[in-house]
């Protein structure tokens, strides 16, 4: 399963957010480190079930036309400058983002926590100075590994570059970087690797998070951020967030007070339910922010991170053609989560090992064609997988 990571400054918003998501049950407070040992809890993408599209009444896997898959999620100790070296929960916190497929990072836009999680006045400090540091110490510390490794890699190399980036790519699995993505870096900044100097490492290591590691800022408490703050983020392509107001939503909604489906733009009340004049105070600020914003942006954060940054699309696939169901008439029972450029051979294999090993051809549902396995997969696709194994 795809697996996401919460990041950012300590008291930034980013357990809100997590818990908003996941309704996990984790600690809030407003001071820096609440957050001590990493959460990890399952989150849902948001896409649009095809079911409409196809006709399709009796379909029971998506809630009136939102489907939502699952991904894992990282919720992890606040980041302070120097956490390379060790300073606050350092490097316990960026072992925790090593094996993200992507990173979701939370910056307080409103500007009412200083660099270590303080609280200070709303408005106070800079969010765009909470921005590339999390960049920074994650490479910092990557590239004290690397140092540490590389002279013994460099010897068993034998003055073979493609050797000694086998042999690195093997040094950082643990990272989820392979031998392709340390070539692209390399050329990037166009090194010697063999007599690579501890800034070539660093920059090396730069290049590497940012093509391992897609990254989207989540711009949170956009609801007491001034419009000169939301813009500064906004240039950096941040989406504004309300962290808060999507974690009262999805809870009222799971008492059955309200009716809403996350990433949906407004709420509406359940008739009947009795709300109590907290809870109605806490709604109307929520209303009001999302009337500013279109929602609470939590749901576009992780739909814009999982689809557009990390590139993947999602698939359907059906063992009936006609009725686009399973064995058991399940309609459109799993969506699977695959990267760009997977091929129906590929789906097949994710179906099950067995289903991949006796592949013989795929079914697109929609044309009813067969279709080649060097055609790569479109989001949305409804594959039916022809295969020699039961
Ligand atoms: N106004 C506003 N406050 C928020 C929002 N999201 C979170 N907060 C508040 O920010 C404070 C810190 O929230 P946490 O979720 O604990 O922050 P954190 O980043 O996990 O903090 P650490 O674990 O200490 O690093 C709490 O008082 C939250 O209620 C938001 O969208 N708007
Ligand atoms: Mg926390």
């Amino acid at each position: 399963m795809l697996l996401l990571a919460i990041a950012g400054k300590p008291n930034c918003g980013k357990s809100t957010f997590f818990k908003s998501l996941t309704l996990a049950n984790v600690e809030i407070a407003n001071y820096p480190f609440t957050t001590i040992d990493a959460n990890k809890g399952i989150a849902y993408v948001r896409s649009l079930c095809p079911c409409k599209e196809l006709g399709l009444e009796n379909c029971n896997s998506c809630v009136d036309g939102a489907r939502f898959t699952p991904i894992e999620l990282l919720d992890v100790a606040g980041l302070v400058p120097g956490a390379h070296l060790g300073r606050g929960l350092g490097n316990q916190f960026l072992d925790n983002l090593r094996e993200a497929d992507g990173i979701i990072q939370v910056v307080d836009v409103s500007g009412s926590t200083d660099a270590e999680g303080n609280s200070i006045d709303v408005g106070t400090r800079d969010p765009r100075e909470d921005v590339e540091f999390v960049r920074y110490e994650f490479a910092m510390w990557m590239a004290g590994i690397v140092d540490k490794y590389l002279t013994k890699l460099v010897r068993r190399a034998q003055g073979k570059e493609t050797v000694l980036i086998d042999l690195l790519a093997g040094a950082l699995a643990g990272f989820r970087i392979n031998a392709i993505q340390i070539r692209e870096a390399v050329d990037e900044i166009d090194i010697d690797l063999m007599k690579a100097s501890p800034r070539d490492i660093e920059r090396l290591c730069e290049v590497l998070f940012r093509i391992s590691k897609p990254m989207i800022i989540a711009a949170n408490k956009a609801d007491q951020a001034s419009d000169a703050n939301l813009s500064l983020l906004k240039k950096l392509d941040a989406v504004p967030t309300i962290a808060v107001g999507e974690l009262i939503l999805k809870s009222t909604a799971q008492a059955n007070i309200l009716r809403y489906l996350p990433g949906d733009g407004k709420f509406m009340p359940i008739e009947g339910a009795k709300l109590s004049a907290q809870q109605l105070k806490a709604l109307t600020t929520v209303a009001k922010s999302m009337k500013k914003f279109g929602g609470t942006g939590v749901q576009e954060v992780l739909n814009n991170l999982v689809f557009k940054e990390i590139g993947m699309i999602i698939v359907y696939p059906v063992e009936d053609d006609n009725k686009c169901c399973n064995a058991k008439g399940v309609v459109l029972p799993d969506a699977f989560l695959m990267p760009r450029g997977s091929t129906p051979k590929d789906l097949a294999f994710r179906v099950h090992t067995d289903i991949g090993n006796g592949f013989l051809y795929a079914i697109d549902v929609r044309t009813k064609m067969r279709i080649k396995d060097d055609i790569l997969l479109k989001s949305g696709d409804v594959i039916r997988i022809v295969s020699a194994a039961k």
